[in-house]
């Protein structure tokens, strides 16, 4: 299998950083065990047969280096459905197409990575950005792509994501709740906060110059607000509004829109992994 250049730099790169950071954590352990025996009135020098630790630092180094060695993955198989840090996705042979879930907080992007994918959602905010390689479905051979999962609390996370995706899915919903209740109504403040990140997303793409992508806009929690009319009117109006805007400038090559979309639902969330799968 051939490797690009570009590939193995960005394997080297990768090698180089976490090589460092581990001679980093070595130099403060040595630190501290230097402070250690100071306290007790001992340099390294006075420690018997401490002349040993010039024959062991060569094999130190390359026990570092072959530690931080990224994992090479032959095959996106290998790591799918798997929580991987991004960098990861730098050390597989081939490069993989990446769609990026964004959307503020609690609006359900874990949530439909966990549904694609059979993961447990460990019920907390997502502090940190990863990825998921997951399986399309109905091909053969099969293909492969990785889902990034954005931090909804941090604006900036998302511009970076959507920097890096091909494809991005824009998540919005009524409210930021979702607790079972009579009737959920559109929350105000909510779909404003949506218009917002849309808008700064717009600006970012712009100012990113980056490889036209699609957008794929989500209108999850149908199961809290379809149950009045009001508030499935006032949602359908609200998303049309944002698919509206979205297209507005042709900023994205393409926008889709998902509707009526429940992203604790297995059917739902295989439907969203087909349309993702149609604009590639
Ligand atoms: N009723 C209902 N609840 C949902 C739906 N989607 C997500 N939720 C719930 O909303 C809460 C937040 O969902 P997450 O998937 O963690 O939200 P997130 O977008 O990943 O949020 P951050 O990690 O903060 O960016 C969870 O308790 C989910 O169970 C849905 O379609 N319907
Ligand atoms: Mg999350």
């Amino acid at each position: 299998m051939a490797i690009s250049k570009q590939r193995l730099l960005m394997f080297l790169r990768v090698w180089g950083r976490k090589f460092l950071d581990k001679i980093f954590d070595a130099f403060n352990i040595t630190k501290a065990i230097a402070s250690i025996l100071a306290a007790v009135g001992l340099t390294f020098a006075k420690v018997p047969y401490a002349w040993l630790l010039y024959f062991l630092a060569p094999g130190i180094i390359l026990f570092l280096l072959y530690k931080s060695l990224p994992k090479f993955h032959l095959h996106p198989s290998e790591i799918a459905n798997r929580r991987i840090e991004l960098e990861e996705l730098d050390s597989l042979l081939e490069p993989i197409t990446s769609v990026g879930l964004l959307g503020k907080s609690a609006v359900g992007k874990t949530t439909f990575l966990c549904s694609i994918t059979g993961r447990r959602h460990e019920g907390r905010q997502t502090e940190k950005p990863y990825a998921v390689i997951v399986q399309l479905p109905d091909d053969y051979p099969a293909k492969y792509i990785a889902l990034i999962d954005s931090v909804g609390e941090q604006d900036y996370n998302q511009y970076e994501v959507l920097k890096q995706s091909t494809v991005v899915c824009l998540f919005v919903d009524n409210t930021p709740l979702h607790r079972t209740a009579k009737a959920v109504p559109v929350r105000k403040e909510r779909t404003n906060d949506h218009e917002r990140l849309l808008e700064q997303l717009i600006l970012a793409k712009k100012g990113a110059k980056v490889a036209a992508s699609k957008l794929i806009l989500v209108e999850n929690k149908f199961d809290l607000w379809k149950r009045t009319e009001a508030a499935r009117n006032q949602m359908n109006l609200f998303f049309d509004k944002c698919a509206r805007e979205a297209r507005r400038g042709n900023v994205f090559s393409d926008v889709i829109q998902v509707g009526s979309f429940t992203a604790t639902s297995g059917e739902d969330s295989a439907r969203l992994l087909g349309e993702i799968k149609n604009a590639l």
